[in-house]
């Protein structure tokens, strides 16, 4: 019996992948790192100085904690520019009617997601009502493939894991899913997120059989 459905954010809900890009591109810039889309691949579902750590490996550079904090603070501040101009209109298709379907079957709502600006990207896209809970990187210590974000969200959601779909563009959160027995549902490409019970390119007329059926 299902009865609550767990979303990740970025790659799920909204393409913000692009403005990591944009801010994690200026900062390797500024230091002589040549940095690809191919490479900012790597990044996805990462948290942020787990994603330095690759860009500083990409350029074989060695820096010091104190350093590494100036770094990724600079790269937030650029980021967090571009997703304050962020507008309902970047929500992926389908996405809203979907939740809405949820929520007026019962089936309760929830956000698992790496990123600080959580609340921030919510806030600008207008969504915070439609979750019950919602569980960002400040709340947990442990990174995806960890499964502790998706057990927190199960706890404040009062049920248990088997209850529990879970949404996700990356492997590491289908991993994570799968681990405390949540069913998953890929989003994105069948190839990459194979280990999902089911995988969907879109949420358009998407209706409550993908997680009667999986
Ligand atoms: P921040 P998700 C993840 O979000 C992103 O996929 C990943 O690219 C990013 O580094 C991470 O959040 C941390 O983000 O710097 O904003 O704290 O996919 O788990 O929703
Ligand atoms: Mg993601």
């Amino acid at each position: 019996m299902i009865k609550a459905c767990i979303f990740d954010l970025d790659g799920v809900i909204v393409d913000t992948a692009k403005y990591h890009y944009l801010a994690w591109k200026k900062l390797a810039d500024e230091l002589g790192i040549n940095f690809t889309l191919e490479d900012n691949e790597r990044l996805k579902g990462v948290s942020r100085m787990q994603s330095l750590e690759i860009i500083l490996e990409l350029g074989n550079l060695k820096l010091d904690e104190k350093e590494k904090e100036v770094l990724a603070e600079k790269k937030n501040k650029w980021y967090v520019e571009y997703i304050s101009r962020m507008g309902k209109s970047e929500i992926f298709p389908g996405v809203e009617a979907f939740i809405d379907i949820l929520r007026e079957n019962n089936i309760k709502t929830a956000i698992a997601s790496a990123s600080k600006n959580t609340r921030i990207i919510l806030e600008r896209l207008d969504l915070e009502k439609k979750f019950d809970v919602i569980i960002d990187g400040t709340m947990i210590s442990k990174a995806k493939p960890d499964p502790e974000i998706f057990l927190k969200a199960a706890e404040y959601l009062k049920v248990q894991p088997n209850e529990c779909v879970v949404f996700e563009d990356a492997v590491a959160g289908v991993e994570a899913a799968k681990r405390v027995g949540m069913k998953v549902i890929g989003v994105g490409d069948p190839d990459i997120l194979k280990d999902a019970h089911t995988v969907i390119q879109s949420f358009e007329g998407l209706d409550l059989s993908i997680i009667y059926n999986l």
